[in-house]
């Protein structure tokens, strides 16, 4: 019933340079036989033949392969007829402009978009919207004039806080920590890292724990890579270094874990399970976090479908169902948070595969 085809009718139009690089993917749902039927959740219509498009930040993620991962499967369940993945293969601001273009132009129902910077997209976006679509936020927010909703995969301060428990226990509460994060207009990076700054400023429990550097990997593998080195060579006395980006976590696990500093300086953050289980293994991580990247693609897919069908509008206190995960409810600031995050360490990470 899945399959996955080139979506010629939807890049007509696009030039040969936004086509440079470019990778798309069609998941044809079902077929369709109609527009509306009977049963929207809000006594509504459910709109049967509506195709989705989620634009990541940038297609090249592990993370973001779990995330569309869910997202795809779930569209079926939500009742798309057809979910199409699209976007650029470097996070840069102005990177998903081409894409979000080409979508007004074919007529995209739903636009689920990872944001490489909150403003950038804003006036594509827009376009977007005049010509009929809904557009959803996941992972990281847009300007919130900009969209309908954004699924939060959890509230922003507790997982800057979780981040800073784990550093700060690892590192015994003092010395000199650095934060390597992923490009400089991320929205979500850029959330944690404010709010873990805040926390450095005026918890009394933090008050050792000195902040040194700030660093952009850009969630390129390599350049992630010589920014773990360069902090190093910068400040030889660290103690710790917090990578809220799984792409970064990974990449500074590998340059540490062949290094003179492996067990000595402290590495946590935000990474994925199947990435980090040697690093766990060989004694360079002792304990990381992160949530269920496929779950968030879900209730995107299921939020997106919502708000075409009108059974929600994205207003505060308006509900839907995000299939097996149950009820969700629209937060102020129309924010759906997906849920808790999980803290991988020795125990467990083998109990997780993602
Ligand atoms: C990276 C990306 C993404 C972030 C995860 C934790 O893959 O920066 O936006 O949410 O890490």
């Amino acid at each position: 019933m899945f399959s996955t085809r080139s979506r010629a009718r939807r890049v007509t139009g696009l030039t040969a340079l936004a086509m440079a690089g470019t990778l798309t993917l069609t998941l044809t749902l079902s077929a369709c036989g109609g527009s509306t039927e009977a049963g929207g959740e809000g006594g509504g219509e459910a709109v049967t033949d509506a195709a989705i498009t989620f634009i990541p930040k940038q297609l090249n993620n592990p993370y973001t392969d779990v995330v569309l991962g869910g997202g795809q499967e779930a569209a079926e369940t939500a009742g798309f007829a057809e979910a199409n993945v699209v976007g650029p293969l470097e996070a840069s601001a102005s990177s998903q402009v081409t894409f979000i273009n080409a979508e007004t132009q074919a007529g995209t129902d739903a636009i689920a978009i990872a944001a490489n910077d909150p403003d950038a997209v804003c006036g594509a976006l827009g376009e977007a919207r005049s010509a009929g679509a809904k557009i959803v936020a996941f992972d990281s927010d847009t300007n919130p004039d900009c969209r309908d909703l954004f699924v939060n995969q959890v509230n922003s301060k507790d997982v800057a806080l979780i981040q800073l428990e784990m550093i700060s226990e690892q590192i015994g509460g003092e010395g000199k920590i650095a934060i390597l994060s992923a490009t400089a207009n991320a929205t979500n990076q850029n959330e944690w890292i404010r709010f873990m700054e805040e926390e450095l400023a005026s918890n009394p429990e933090y008050e050792n724990i000195e902040l040194v550097a700030k660093v952009y990997g850009d969630d390129d593998d390599n350049k992630s890579f010589q920014e773990a080195q360069g902090l190093l060579q910068a400040h030889p006395d660290l103690a710790g270094i917090v990578s809220p980006t799984t792409v970064g976590i990974a990449a500074t696990a590998r340059y540490l874990s062949t290094s003179e500093h492996k067990g000595e300086v402290a590495l946590t953050g935000l990474g994925l399970p199947n990435e980090m289980r040697s690093f766990v293994e060989d004694g360079t991580v002792t304990e990381f976090a992160l949530w269920d990247p496929a779950q968030l693609g879900e209730v995107t897919a299921h939020a997106a479908k919502a708000l075409v069908d009108g059974t929600i509008t994205g207003e505060a206190g308006e509900t839907f169902t995000a299939g097996e995960l149950g009820e969700r409810t629209i937060e102020d600031g129309g924010i759906v948070v997906v849920g808790p995050p999980t803290e991988f360490n020795a125990d467990n990470i083998d109990d997780y595969d993602f």
